[in-house]
Order: structure tokens, then sequence, then C-alpha cells
């Protein structure tokens, strides 16, 4: 019996400003243009808009102070509230690009000090990508692009060791799962190299979805 094509679920990830979000629309708009306007979604945590993401928000905008590890446990209860969507979506044949997942809740906990094991045990079990591009961008060149703004995390000496934890996350995912880019080129060039990692995917997937960090 052929098995059932369901969507692909694939995340950018990479420090702040080197390109996600611009990457992310990008992309979904050219798999709309490849398989039509109901082929592909855009998702991104953290997602500000439900109860959870608003103090999220006001977090990360320093409205509010969380010890580490309660906001830690946000981001991720963030991903949880919406796993039944994505489940949704990608069984309805429904690609979901999204910009940024629990790798970042990872390596921005771990690089504020929180034990590694710690920070991806309430994630564990989330919907694993079918692949993670992670745009590499040295924190200087990131700063240089408009410079940072008022964010809580928008920090040169945090985003340095930010990137060595993504590093290492990326070392530890098997598979050709995670990929990496080199995000200091032009906007084209780096929605070239991407696309050369997505395209694979672009018809979708037919395996199940595994759960992320599950042996
Ligand atoms: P992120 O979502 O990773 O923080 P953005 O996509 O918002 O990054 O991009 C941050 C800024 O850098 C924006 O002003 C964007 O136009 C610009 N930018 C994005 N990609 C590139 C690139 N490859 N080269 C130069 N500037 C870029
Ligand atoms: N961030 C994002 C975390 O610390 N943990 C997470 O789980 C996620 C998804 O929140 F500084 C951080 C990373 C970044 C900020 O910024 C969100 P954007 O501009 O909304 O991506
Ligand atoms: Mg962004």
């Amino acid at each position: 019996m052929a098995s059932q094509r369901r969507g692909a679920f694939i995340v950018l990830e990479g420090l702040d400003r080197s390109g996600k979000s611009t990457q992310a629309a990008a992309l979904v708009s050219r798999l709309k243009t490849i398989n039509g306007e109901n082929s592909a979604k855009l998702m991104k945590f953290p997602d500000r808009t439900t109860t959870i993401g608003k103090m999220i928000d006001a977090y990360l905008r320093s409205q509010n102070e969380l010890d580490d590890h309660t906001i830690h446990l946000l981001f991720s209860a963030n991903r949880w509230e919406l796993v039944s969507a994505i489940n949704a979506d990608l069984a309805a044949g429904i690609t979901i690009v999204c910009d940024r997942y629990a790798f970042s809740g990872c390596a921005f906990s771990a690089a504020k000090g929180l034990p590694y094991d710690w920070c991806i045990a309430p994630d564990k079990g989330l919907p694993e990508p079918d692949l993670t591009v992670f745009l590499d961008l040295t924190p200087a060149v990131a700063k240089l692009r408009g410079g940072y703004g008022e964010e809580r995390y928008e920090k040169e000496e945090l985003q340095r060791k930010v990137r060595v934890l993504f590093h290492s996350i990326g070392k530890q995912m098997k598979g050709g799962k995670w990929q990496e880019i080199d995000a200091s080129s032009s906007i084209e060039e780096v929605e070239k190299a991407i696309w050369k990692h997505v395209e694979p995917f672009s018809d979708g997937c037919t395996s199940s979805i595994n759960g992320l960090w599950i042996e």
C-alpha cells in the first residue's frame, strides 16, 4: 500500500539578523508558486499571539522579569500549544516553514547558563523537523545589519555563546536533518543555498514524523 504523502516540516534557525524571517517568507512564496496557494504555510516561534506568547513578548521587551527556567518552559509550552495545528497541517499535505524552533530554545537558554540536558527535556517529543537549515553568521556581521534593537537577547556577547551552542546542537543531529549554510552572502545567494536543501522536500514526504530528541 502506498503511504500517504504529507507536508514537509522545514525549520530555519540562526542568530538574530541572520536572515531567517526574510528567507522563510521567500521560501513559502516559492513553494506556493510551485505547488499552489494552499500548499505551504509560514510559522514562527515564539508565536507572540497566544496567551503564553504575550508573556514571552513582554519578557523579550523587558516589560516583565521571569526566572530563566520559567521563561524557558514558556517558550517550550508555546511550541506544545501549536503541535496539534502543526500535525493537522502536515497531515493535510501543507508544508510548514518555521522561523525558529526548539533549537533556539535550547541554544539561548543554555547560553544563559542553564544545563543543556535540562534545556532539551521539555521539548523532547515535539514533531521533529524533516530539515533544519542553520543560517550561520558571525554576531559581528549580524550587528552591522542595522544594529540590534531593544530586545533582551540582542547583545553581541550572548549571541556569540548562542552561536557556539547552535553548532554543537547541529553536530548531534543525524541523517542530514541539520544543514548549515553561510548566511553572509547576498539575500539571493542565501536563498539559492537554502533551496538546494529544501528542493528534495518540495513534493512533501511519505515518512511518518518522528519525536524530536527521542532515540
Ligand atoms: P532574522 O529574522 O534572522 O532576525 P531578518 O530576515 O529580519 O533576520 O533580517 C535582518 C536584517 O538584515 C533585515 O534588515 C534584512 O533586510 C537584512 N538582511 C537579510 N538577509 C540579508 C543578507 N543576506 N544580506 C544583507 N542583509 C540581509
Ligand atoms: N528565543 C526564541 C528563545 O530564547 N527561546 C526560544 O525557544 C525561541 C523560539 O527569542 F532572541 C529567543 C530568540 C530571540 C527571541 O526573536 C525571538 P524573534 O525576532 O521573534 O525571532
Ligand atoms: Mg526574524
